[in-house]
């Protein structure tokens, strides 16, 4: 009783000096931390194997919260599968058969795999079997890049470089010893071994004391979910880690896609294998992917953007690349890395970044984006890592604002305001001539898309005869999309005025002996109607004639007087100087009057009776004395004496005729 108290004290004493961690701190009993290379592992490699994760110890795993990738063996007995008869661990595509594992020595029942993410991170691996043989625990996990299937046997195709993790326990050990060997296509046969345990880059344990049935879970009968345990009996589970940088040469991309365990009968590396469980598919390897997507506004557009990344690849790639819109560049051999980067570089001339969308990455990979460099921080880390990220670029717009004038601007400079953030956003334009050939214009080259408005200050003097822009929009509204080049035109021109001419005539028969006179032509000439220029226009009933659109400034109205009237007063200067038209605005008119007085024919007759009876004078005076006609021949015969166009005006209004008959 003493004894075997002191056997167990003595026991407990050296499974607790073997369980002392070596000099690392922050991991878990017989997990790895990671040698100052990686972070410690966070998965629980128990001194006494176990499947929990023990409470004690926070955001770590065990095989109870992870998805592990396992396989189960075949049921122990006549149907379990074996290596065939003189197979060893070099042997090519080694054959099978089936019956029981002899003394259950090496009875294997299942095997799992989980890779831990990291920097590059870590494989841990697992293995239950049916009973605690004498002598050593032996088990070769094989990891094949290969997932053909050999012609022969259970076995997956080898190719250069395959894993081959030894992992052994000496009878009553606690700590395995782990090996690494890597399959030589050249020999065709496994390499030399290299101890992965004495420089802690592996670690393996055993449970030592019985698992009691239902406290954990692993997938026992293989159906896909975790079941309860059936209790284990000491030494039936074994579970290691391996540190991912032993296994991975961080400058090439490998990939192991097969794993399978298998059961040697002794230490001898060429000993006899014994039972297998057949290979399962997994992913191991230390390459993830990224891609890198172009979308720009407007859609399809031709233009390049140029990337720059730093993050490695094998085989090695360029670390600029371009992308147009729908490209996409892909990375499928990633190196597992941190602090990756890739930047979008300087803006293309005429557009603007809108954004870097990381969100469609999957695997879990780790990544920051930083707009405002339009770079994404990444690190890839898992074999499924995949950074998926879409640049998307808007092409900036070009507005122009057009000023034109439809008559001569002589240095008028017209004022414009904008909205929207034009810059300057308020601006002056000078047309030099009239017309296209004339106008002046500002260019606001590479803005941004969205609302805009332009406004014209319309100086005195002129009115804005129209205002439209190219894409359809009101200057007041302009609305610019990605790419736009949008013109607005603002068409300026002078105020113009008008003549209304009145015409009036002195008429005897008509009420209050004058009134209006229709008919009457009359031209308008001025030198902003240009030297060879007139206009004739003519008077309606009511005695008006009107001419409009005439520029400000002199003209001369001048009257064809009709015949049978006289106007003495027939051609006027006439100032426009308002605006004005011709009916219903008529009243801002420039007013001219002109009045035309009647003419009147008076003939003397003196007749003699008799033909050359008598000879006889005649002489005509106005009202003060002026001689109007006279004719003093004094032939013999009739005298007639005719005055025309005289004018009813004084002193003309009188005529005396002084006549002698025959003297
Ligand atoms: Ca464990
Ligand atoms: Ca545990
Ligand atoms: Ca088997
Ligand atoms: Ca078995």
């Amino acid at each position: 009783m003493t004894r075997t108290l002191i056997g167990s004290v003595l026991a407990l004493l050296l499974a607790l000096t073997a369980w002392v961690p070596t000099a690392f701190a922050n991991h878990y009993q017989a997990s790895l931390d990671g040698n100052g290379v990686q972070p410690p592992s966070i998965f629980q490699i128990d001194n006494d194997a176990n499947l929990v994760v023990d409470p004690s110890t926070a955001a770590t795993k065990d095989w109870a919260n992870v998805t592990q990738t396992f396989s189960v063996d075949k049921p122990t007995g006549q149907t379990d599968n074996s290596y065939k008869g003189g197979v060893k661990e070099d042997t090519t595509c080694p054959d099978e058969t089936t019956g029981s594992i002899p003394n259950n020595k090496s009875d294997l029942l299942q095997f799992g795999t989980w890779t831990e993410d990291g920097s590059p991170g870590y494989l841990h691996m697992y293995w239950v079997r049916v009973s605690d043989p004498s002598g050593t625990t032996l088990m070769d996990f094989e990891f094949n890049q290969s997932t053909a299937t050999c012609a022969i046997g259970p076995n997956k195709v080898r190719t250069d470089g395959d894993l081959l993790i030894e992992y052994s326990i000496v009878q009553g050990g606690a700590r395995a010893v782990m090996t690494l060997r890597r399959w030589s296509s050249a020999n065709q046969a496994w390499g030399n071994p290299v101890d992965i345990t004495s420089d802690a880059h592996a670690a393996g344990t055993i449970n030592e004391t019985a698992i009691p049935a239902g406290t954990d879970q692993l997938d026992l009968d293989g159906n896909g979910t975790l079941d309860p345990m059936p209790a284990m009996s000491p030494r039936t589970f074994g579970e290691a880690s391996v540190d991912l940088n032993v296994i991975f040469d961080s400058t090439k991309c490998q990939s192991f896609g097969s794993a399978m365990l298998k059961s040697r009968s002794s230490d001898s590396f060429t000993s006899q294998l014994k039972d297998f469980i057949s290979p399962i598919p997994l992913t191991l390897t230390n390459c993830g992917k990224v891609q890198i997507t172009k979308q720009t506004d407007p859609d399809k557009a031709t233009q390049s953007f140029d990337y720059t990344k730093t993050f490695a690849t094998d085989p090695t790639s360029a670390n600029t690349f371009s992308l147009k819109d729908d490209e996409t560049k892909s990375f499928d051999n990633v190196l597992f890395g941190s602090g990756y980067t890739v930047t979008e570089n300087a803006l293309p001339t005429g557009w603007s970044f809108v954004n870097l969308d990381c969100s469609a990455s999957t695997g879990g990979v780790s990544y920051t984006v930083d707009q405002s460099t339009r770079t994404v921080t990444f690190s890839i880390g898992d074999a499924n890592d995949f950074l998926k990220c879409t640049y998307s670029n808007k092409a900036l717009a070009k507005l122009t604002v057009v000023k034109k004038v439809n008559d001569s601007p002589s240095g008028q400079a017209f004022a414009f305001t904008s909205t929207g953030g034009l810059s300057p956003s308020s601006f002056s334009l000078t047309p030099t001539g009239t017309g296209t050939a004339g106008a002046d214009s500002k260019v606001f080259d590479n803005i941004a898309t969205g609302p805009y408005s332009v406004a014209e200050t319309v100086p005195a003097g002129w009115n804005l005869a129209g205002a439209t822009c190219s894409n359809g929009n009101d200057p007041s509204a302009i609305t610019l999309a990605a790419g736009d080049d949008v013109t607005c035109t603002f068409t300026n021109e002078r105020e113009r005025g008008a003549i209304e001419i009145t015409k009036t005539r002195k008429h005897a028969a008509a009420t209050g002996g004058q009134g209006p006179q229709s008919g009457v032509s009359f031209t308008v000439t001025g030198t902003n109607l240009g030297e060879s220029k007139n206009v004739t226009i003519t008077t309606d009933a009511a005695g008006k004639a009107c001419v409009s659109g005439l520029l400000y400034g002199a003209y001369t109205v001048k009257e064809s007087v009709p015949a049978g009237y006289v106007n003495h007063n027939d051609s006027k200067s006439v100032t426009v100087s308002a605006e004005a038209n011709c009916g219903s605005a008529v009243a801002a008119a420039a007013p001219v009057s002109f009045v035309n007085t009647p003419l009147t024919d008076v003939t003397v007759d003196v007749k003699s009776q008799i033909p050359g009876g008598t000879a006889s004078t005649i002489s005509c005076v106005d009202g003060d004395g002026t001689l109007v006609k006279r004719d003093l021949t004094n032939a013999p015969g009739d005298v007639s004496l005719s005055m025309k166009d005289l004018e009813p005006t004084a002193p003309k209004t009188t005529l005396v005729c002084t006549i002698v008959v025959d003297p």
